[in-house]
């Protein structure tokens, strides 16, 4: 390659966002982690576990990828879960590229329509990315799936991929690559996220209540750090509430002889140490706010606030 080539592709650098759109459970957080190569996002088996948009930059030498994670498509019912789909509806309109995630392991439904619809209205270019490609036991598995996509949008590219084990992360990466625009760096080049480290930690929180309980908990539960205290330069103290909406699932968080929120916090306070990279003190108290999903300055004050 003659020094002039050389000159000119390191002088095409390209930067953009990137939106991971889908329906709840796709592993659109998962990909997000994946991609970036450290956990920002809370991942659980509960459908709509992500509630607000979470960025995460990605900065190779020909380019930057700022991922944007969403929450999963859905019919929403309270107004946080409107404010959830606006997130969606907003994330669409700010950027260069949407990534369609969906979980190829699952059939197709009015959701998946719905996704799609909002795709359409875009009118972004889109990678379709198949997930889940390791749970399928035979590859020909996509084929109708991929035909059902195909006749439903100009897709740049489709991508079979497995979020969960990394396969075909390096090929999806290059893809992205190459439907940015040529810009410089939007981010500085050791930022990985824009959450703050208070918001990492509620997060953290509350995916391992997420992971430790079942049914209408994972969905009537929001934690907020209520104090923070940095004792010395390798010892912080947490403070956090977690709220619920009625006394019984206080109950059910706490669990018999306050097993099940003694587990929580530690689990919680080994991903947080590791986050901090020193020691903590976290102590979990539950709170309960009747219809707090319905009330929009609580949401204002959990962060929730578009
Ligand atoms: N087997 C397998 N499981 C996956 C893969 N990607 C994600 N998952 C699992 O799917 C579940 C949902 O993953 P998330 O990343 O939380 O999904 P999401 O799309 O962000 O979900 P919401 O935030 O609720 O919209 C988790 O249990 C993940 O471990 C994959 O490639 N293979
Ligand atoms: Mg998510």
């Amino acid at each position: 390659m003659s020094t002039q080539q050389k000159n000119e592709e390191q002088q095409c650098f390209r930067a953009g966002f990137v939106a991971l759109i889908g329906r709840p459970n796709a592993g659109k957080s998962t990909l997000l982690n994946q991609l970036v190569g450290q956990k920002l996002a809370a991942v659980s088996n509960k459908p709509q576990t992500t509630r607000f948009r979470i960025q995460g930059i990605i900065t190779r030498p020909d380019g930057q990828i700022v991922l944007v994670d969403t929450p999963g498509v859905h019919k929403p019912g309270y107004a946080m879960n409107r404010r959830m789909m606006s997130t969606v509806q907003d994330a669409l309109l700010g950027v260069d590229l949407v990534c369609l995630i969906r979980d190829a392991s699952v059939g197709t439904g009015n959701g998946d329509r719905f996704v799609m619809d909002l795709v359409r209205k875009s009118g972004k270019p889109a990678l379709l990315l198949l997930n889940k490609i390791d749970k399928l036991a035979d590859k020909a598995e996509l084929l109708p799936l991929i035909d059902w996509y195909r006749h439903e949008y100009d897709w740049h590219e489709v991508i079979p991929i497995s979020a969960l084990r990394g396969s075909m992360v390096d090929v999806l990466l290059d893809q992205v690559m190459k439907h940015l625009p040529e810009s410089e760096a939007l981010f500085a080049e050791d930022e990985l996220t824009d959450q703050s480290v208070r918001t990492m930690v509620a997060e953290i929180i509350r995916e391992k209540i997420l992971q430790t309980t079942e049914e209408e908990i994972p969905y009537v539960t929001a934690v907020v750090v209520e104090k923070w205290e940095e004792e010395r330069e390798d010892f912080t103290r947490i403070y956090c509430a977690i709220f619920v909406e009625r006394p019984s699932q206080k109950k059910i968080i706490i669990g018999k002889g306050a097993a099940r929120l003694k587990d929580i916090g530690t689990r919680a306070r080994q991903e947080i140490e590791h986050l901090l990279g020193h020691r903590c003190h976290l102590e979990l108290f539950v709170k309960v706010e009747e219809d707090w999903r319905n009330k929009n300055h609580l949401l204002d004050e959990m962060g929730l606030n578009q």
